[in-house]
């Protein structure tokens, strides 16, 4: 693809090539709870943390999530649109506060109900249902009770794991514990200082998550027997951005606490050598087994490969390193690194032994807008999951067992400390009237799904 062609210029790319993937491989778009819910403030759900953080002033544009895509009263106009789009499945999360408020104790039967009835239009549509539980929104009542950090969330976690079972698991029977837990553990913000005085807070707290992780999943299989479960990680490539030693090491260090301080416990039984010993302080008898739960699918959230340098006054000495200058970028200045995406389900399929899902996949943009006709013609976007399917079509060649695909995402959506400046959607969201506009890689993606299920193709 030629970088310096503005995307809006290029021409429309045709099919990726899908030699390789089966006739039962599942098409699906992700989404998160806080990203498109809003009514952050109706029917008795509690705060979430990102409530609070959205009011520190940290958050583009000073952004909240309190309406967001409206999700939470335009759901039926959502599933339409998935729908129209032809998926199979959507990974959606529960917000732990809209079900519980305070995160323990008393249940919001408002807040369950909503999923009921999310789950009802999903069924009415053909589309499964799959669960995350924890994708970020922790109740702001538990992170007042020391959150991650505490060890009793362990048991917070399991108690809203076995409600979440016991409500939907006769209906629904995909669940994911979390939602990349290497992303929300290194830079959450109650990660602290950047000093290396808090490194023990972070080995604590991804201890914790991991037990609470074994523990869902117990909860899970005693509330849904035949539930199928597994784990969704943002699995990257770390790359050192120079050949100095220290930036080798420091890679390699990174890519144990990003890729593998909660997968390599979980699907395998031990921490990765290079944090080993670090944790080994919070490890106590029996933790490792507890942790250590049969899995039956991995989960990878993928979009680019990160570049590390050491930076010896920051945690864990993660230093963010030049990119390569040749490499094509999106607008969000992300690498475009199909490739790499392909090594990665090959190096996951093997390292894990598992079936793979690609539960995220996607492209950001900052400068997305309708043009004058109203459409939004996101060619970049177009280009980006053409070339990215087409890996993942090649790491099946290749011997990857990957049986699913979903992208990041069905709506434009809350991302995070950007706002809503940055879009990931299949769908161009007028924040103003709410308005949904399918862009064209909502046409193309439709496509590609029926030509994958042997359909004709517009
Ligand atoms: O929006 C996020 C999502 O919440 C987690 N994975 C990456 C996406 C894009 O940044």
């Amino acid at each position: 693809m030629d970088t310096l062609t503005p995307p809006t210029q290029m021409p429309m790319p045709g099919h990726p090539s899908l030699l390789h993937v089966k006739p039962d491989f599942i098409w699906g778009v992700s989404s998160s709870s806080f990203q498109i819910e809003g009514a952050t403030n109706e029917d008795g759900r509690g705060a979430s943390i990102w409530d609070t953080y959205c009011r520190t002033g940290q958050v583009a544009n000073n952004d909240t999530g309190d309406v967001a895509c409206d999700h939470y009263h335009r759901y039926k106009e959502d599933v339409a649109l998935m729908k129209a789009l032809g998926v199979q499945a959507y990974r959606f999360s529960i917000a732990w506060p809209r079900v519980l408020p305070l995160g323990d104790g008393a249940v919001n039967e408002a807040g369950l109900a909503f999923y009921d009835r999310l789950i009802d239009e999903l069924q009415a549509a053909g589309i499964e249902p799959w669960i995350c539980l924890y994708h970020w929104d922790l109740p702001q009542a538990l992170e007042d009770r020391g959150g991650w950090l505490n060890r009793d969330i362990v048991g917070w976690f399991a108690d809203y794991a076995r409600l979440i079972g016991e409500r939907y698991g006769k209906r629904v029977k995909r669940f994911a514990t979390f939602n990349e837990p290497g992303i929300f553990s290194l830079f959450s913000r109650s990660f602290g200082a950047r000093d290396r005085s808090a490194d023990d807070k972070l080995h604590r707290w991804i201890h914790h998550v991991n037990l609470a992780h074994g523990a869902a999943v117990d909860a899970l299989r005693e509330t849904v027997p035949d539930a199928q479960i597994g784990l969704v990680t943002n699995y990257q490539p770390i790359f050192p951005s120079s050949d100095k030693p220290e930036d080798i090491a420091e890679a390699a260090l990174i890519g144990d606490y990003w890729n593998c301080a909660f997968s390599d416990p979980q699907y395998l039984g031990e921490y990765p050598a290079l944090i080993r010993d670090a944790l080994a302080a919070h490890v106590r008898p029996g933790d490792m087994e507890q942790i250590h739960r049969p899995l039956d699918w991995f989960g990878l959230n993928h979009y680019s490969p990160v570049y590390i340098n050491s930076d010896p006054n920051a945690i864990i000495g993660l230093g963010w390193g030049a990119k390569p200058d040749s490499i094509p970028r999106t607008p969000i200045d992300w690498t475009i690194e199909p490739d790499a995406f392909r090594d990665t389900l090959i190096e996951v399929s093997r390292r894990y032994g598992k079936p793979v899902y690609v539960t995220e996949n996607g492209y950001g943009s900052n400068i997305e807008k309708p043009d004058d006709t109203g459409a939004v013609i996101d060619r970049g976007r177009v280009a980006f999951l053409h070339d990215y399917i087409s890996g993942l079509d090649a790491a099946i060649a290749a011997g990857a067992d990957v049986r699913g695909y979903f992208v990041w995402s069905l709506l434009d959506n809350f991302e995070w400390e950007s706002g809503y400046g940055v879009r990931f959607g299949l769908t161009y969201i007028d924040y103003a009237t709410q308005r949904r506009i399918p862009k064209a890689s909502f046409n193309w993606y439709a496509d590609v799904i029926r030509q994958a299920r042997g359909g004709a193709t517009a």
